[in-house]
């Protein structure tokens, strides 16, 4: 029996819960105050706030104990309230407030209270008969976004242990002791130098203003606060929104989230004053002469329909094509590809997921039947080894960076493959260094060790799996040498991580760009899939097989047909059955010629067949590879409408400019990377002169004719759930709180795991693949020796359209080249030594930064400012299966520049 007493009446308690916990599940969080615990944290126990009397009898005398540390035990009294806890709790707070400056006790509304503020509110604490005797230590350097005043420190701790415990990032420590103590950011009291992420979990996690930031998040009085989600990557935090005067003043995480708990990273957190920057585009624009000019919606829209309809009737439907945008909601996204199907008459619709994950889709369909992650975030701490396969979860996805970081320091195993020293490496039990572009030779070595060493799940192969034999007798016949020798990797090092995975009860993998935006694209996910299916590694909790979607909501467009080969909920438009049922919602004929991935459009533009091309929200100039020859295809379009936030490299070059509300602005869902679609609410109206995508593209259906009527997107979630079968259950009103993991069944429970007792295909399906080199290293590096990998960093955010225009510049302005220090001295350069880089397709030039983070014949930089043009030298060379190009393997050479 798990009982207890509070207050008089018996209670259950739950295994390793704490009084606090125990007594908040039950009678809700505010019965016992807290000052120092934050549940996201481990129970410290610091400021004794939380006393309550315990007593083992019935009527025997309590002791005072701190509840957010002493653990549930059968049998105990406990009350919560009392004279003899009132007026320990009252002296406590006196003692804290005699080192508090009393001039910063506000009169404020209670809301906007700090929490100590509102304890001593609670206790009728006005003042103190105490001394001050604490020192305070020295406010912090000045920063971007945080500010730190000791004088209102109550050390607490709860700074210093959301650092270590949510981000790991250790920036932040008590210096002396006694009444010396105070906080410091490493020695300098600089957080940039003591290595800090600008995350803002010690702003939002203490309980007075001696943490605060740029925008005063925690005391700001907004005229309205909205639940939303954030619009750069795909772990999809939940924030809180302030609204003031009409302009987003102020965000923070929502505290009980499951996705982020509290947490996010500087850009959700920070960067969001682009919405409001001088640059938005508030008008849309027609080129007149040669000169972009403004003109009214009306005018725009009119113009859009027209020249669409000559285009058609000129040059037939197959000559418009539309790039639809990850950066949109679910039902923008819907929306717009039912615009080509329906409206235009073509499959001509692609994305963003071209570029990124598209060879996950198609691989990991080809192996177990289903294209998307198979597990959630919320599983790592179940996990007894977490490989991160061409993923740089703390920059790139760092609420999810941080949670692996926080397994690893207790003791997970990690095992990091990447060419490049990321920092998850520096906690990794083993860190493979594989040359950019082998990662098929990688897993052949790693399968092989796996067979060897008997690590084969025999009863899963045999009950849920084919072609094993096959698989297993292909990977024994490749040759080790060769395979240590293509991939720079020794025999010994592959063994000991098919060891380390191998032998975990629970091994959960994760994978990012590095394994797609290669010529071995899907391949190398077809191998991993089969690694990871080998070893039984799937259907369990705190396993499986998790890409790091990218973009925000770059799952839910393509769950939403964005994509030429199939239509909205992945479903095969070829078959009459499936096309019969689009038609009977679309109420139009479909097509069933499969459409342009957008390489081909380029390609087909160059040929002439292509003459109108409308991008929502993708920076293709700046983003896509061989910057040159996409130049040169979109100068040939007849009509180019490009449906942006900002005036990109791509705008430069636009007919028509549609100037589109930002996600703040805007409501709709979006899905992360772990299938999760989340309501988007829009904070504010849209600013004046733009629209949401939604509308805009609805405004161009009626005016082609289609009646579409206005974007609503509760009415679109009821017509997608009737297509898409994985939306089966999914409403608007269903989705609030945590929002739902498709699939959804019609009575609307979700799916956290994928492929429990059985794959989407009857048997998962082995695949096996050999290494192939690229042709860009066989054609080029003879004459280009290094190899130059791109991918992005914490602050910016792909073409940077949005970061750069935040206090995130002063962060980080530029990019920079990163060079082995042998290569380095080689060739004589130093930290600054500005250098040309030069491809077989263009050249640029950056300035070096002297490095060990890649080893000696590799490059390392970013894309996230236009004018360095990185893209002018990625080459045209893509993966077999989807397309998506080879961003991380272009050969170069350097000259000093
Ligand atoms: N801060 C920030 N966050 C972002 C973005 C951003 O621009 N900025 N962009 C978002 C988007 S769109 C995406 S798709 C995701 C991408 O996030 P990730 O999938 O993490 O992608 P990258 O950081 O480009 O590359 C990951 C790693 O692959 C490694 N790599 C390169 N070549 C190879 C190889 O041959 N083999 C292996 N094993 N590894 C290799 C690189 O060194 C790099 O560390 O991030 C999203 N999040
Ligand atoms: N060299 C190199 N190049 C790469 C990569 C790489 O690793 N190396 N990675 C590739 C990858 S994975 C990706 S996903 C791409 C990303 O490249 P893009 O998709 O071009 O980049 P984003 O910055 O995410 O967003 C594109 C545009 O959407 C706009 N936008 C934002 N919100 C909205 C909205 O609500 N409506 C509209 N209409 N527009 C909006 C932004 O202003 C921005 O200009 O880059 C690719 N390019
Ligand atoms: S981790 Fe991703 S979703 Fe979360 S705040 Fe950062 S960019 Fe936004
Ligand atoms: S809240 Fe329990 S000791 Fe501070
Ligand atoms: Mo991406």
């Amino acid at each position: 029996m798990s009982q207890l007493t509070i207050n008089g009446t018996a209670y259950s308690f739950e295994p390793g819960e704490t009084l606090y916990e125990c007594v908040s599940r039950h009678l809700g969080g505010n019965e016992i105050p807290v000052l120092c615990h934050d549940p996201a944290l481990e129970p410290f126990g610091a400021c004794r706030i939380c006393l309550v009397e315990v007593a083992r009898s019935k009527g025997e005398a309590g002791r005072l104990m701190a509840s957010c540390h002493t653990p549930a035990a059968d049998g105990l009294h406990i009350s919560t309230h009392g004279e003899r806890l009132s007026r320990v709790r009252k002296g406590i707070l006196e003692l804290l407030l005699s080192n508090y400056p009393q001039d910063k006790l506000e009169p404020a509304a209670d809301e906007n209270l700090s929490l100590f503020q509102k304890r001593l509110r609670e206790y009728g604490i006005t003042d103190s008969r105490y001394p001050r005797e604490q020192e305070p230590g020295k406010p912090a350097q000045p920063h971007p976004y945080l500010r730190f005043d000791p004088a209102e420190c109550i050390h607490c701790y709860r700074c210093i242990r959301a650092c270590d415990e949510v981000q790991g990032q250790f920036v932040l420590s008590m210096a002396n002791r006694g009444i010396k103590s105070h906080i410091i950011q490493g020695l300098a009291g600089d957080f940039g130098e003591a290595g800090c992420v600008s995350c803002g979990r010690c702003v939002q996690t203490c309980p007075t203003n001696a943490l605060s930031d740029r925008y005063c998040a925690k005391t700001l009085r907004a005229d309205n606060t909205v639940q939303t989600v954030c619009t750069y990557c795909g772990v999809g935090c939940n924030l809180e929104v302030k609204v003031k005067q009409d302009r987003v003043s102020a965000i923070s995480a929502i505290e009980d989230a499951e996705v982020n708990r509290g947490h996010t990273c500087l850009k959700g957190r920070y960067a969001f004053e682009y919405v409001h920057h001088p640059d938005r585009l508030t008008s849309p624009m027609i080129r007149r002469d040669g000169e972009l000019v403004e003109v009214s919606w009306d005018e725009a829209l009119d113009y859009i329909a027209q020249r669409f309809d000559a285009i058609k009737h000129e040059h037939g439907s197959d000559a418009i094509a539309a790039i639809s945008s990850a950066r949109c909601t679910n039902e923008e996204n819907y929306l717009m590809q039912k615009f080509m199907r329906a409206v235009i008459g073509n499959n001509n619709i692609d994305g963003c997921a071209r570029v990124c994950h598209s060879p996950t889709a198609f691989g990991m369909q080809q192996v177990y039947g289903t294209g998307a992650a198979t597990n959630s975030i919320g599983e790592i701490p179940l996990a007894d080894c977490l490989l991160i396969f061409g993923a740089n979860p703390t920059e790139a996805h760092p609420v999810t960076g941080a949670r692996l970081k926080q397994a690893a320091i207790q003791g997970t195993d990690l095992i990091i493959v990447d060419p490049r020293r990321s920092e998850l490496s520096k906690y990794a039990a083993c860190h493979l260094q594989p040359r950019p572009g082998s990662n098929v030779a990688l897993l052949n070595m790693l399968c092989r060790y796996l067979i060897e060493l008997g690590y084969v799940d025999q009863a899963f192969v045999a009950g849920r799996t084919e072609g094993f034999e096959e698989f297993s007798a292909k990977v024994m016949a490749q040759d080790l040498d060769q395979l240590e020798k293509t991939t720079g990797v020794s025999r010994e090092d592959a063994r000991h991580a098919a060891e380390i995975y191998g032998r975990s009860r629970r091994a959960m993998a994760f994978h990012g760009l590095g394994i797609t935006e290669h010529y071995q694209g899907s391949r190398a996910i077809m191998m991993l899939a089969s690694m990871i299916m080998m070893t039984g590694n799937i259907g369990r909790p705190g396993t499986g097989m998790n890409p790091l979607r990218g973009q925000n909501n770059v799952q839910g467009a393509v769950d939403m047909g964005v994509q030429p080969d199939f239509g909205a909920g992945y479903l095969d438009y070829k078959q009459p059955e499936i096309r019969a049922q689009f038609e009977k919602v679309y109420g139009t004929e479909i097509p069933t010629q499969t459409g342009l991935k957008i390489p081909q459009m380029f390609g087909a533009a160059r040929d002439g067949k292509l003459k109108a091309l409308w991008i929502m929200g993708e920076d293709v100039l700046q983003i896509d590879p061989n910057s040159c020859e996409v130049k040169y295809s979109l100068s040939l379009l007849d009509l180019l409408i490009v449906q942006e936030l900002f005036m990109t490299e791509t705008c430069s070059m636009a007919d028509v400019i549609l100037p589109a509300s930002s996600s703040l602005e805007k409501s709709g869902t979006f899905t992360n990377g772990e299938r999760r679609i989340q309501k988007l609410n829009a904070a504010i109206e849209p600013l004046r002169g733009t629209r949401p995508d939604g509308e805009i593209v609805c405004n161009v259906m009626e005016r082609m004719g289609y009646p579409q009527g206005d974007y609503d997107p509760a009415e679109l979630l009821k017509e997608i759930s009737q297509v898409v079968p994985f939306f089966a259950g999914v409403t608007w009103e269903n989705l609030d709180g945590n929002g739902k993991q498709w699939p959804v069944a019609v009575d609307g429970a979700d799916t956290k795991i994928l492929h429990q007792k059985q794959f989407k295909l009857p048997k998962g399906r082995f695949r096996f693949f050999e290494f192939q080199e690229t042709p860009e290293l066989l054609d080029h590096s003879a004459e280009f020796p290094y190899i130059l990998t791109t991918s992005r960093r914490l602050e910016h955010y792909n073409c940077g359209s949005m970061t750069r225009r935040t206090p995130n510049l002063e962060l980080v302005d530029h990019d920079v080249l990163l060079v082995n220090s042998a290569d380095a001295a080689r060739e004589g350069f130093t930290d600054g030594s500005r250098v040309e880089i030069q491809s077989s397709n263009g050249v640029t030039h950056l300035n070096v930064q002297v490095s060990d983070e890649v080893k000696p014949g590799v490059l390392f930089t970013t894309f996230h400012f236009p004018e360095i043009a990185i893209n002018h030298l990625t080459s045209g060379i893509f993966d077999q299966e989807s397309m998506t190009p080879e961003y991380k393997v272009v050969a170069v050479r350097l000259a000093a520049g």
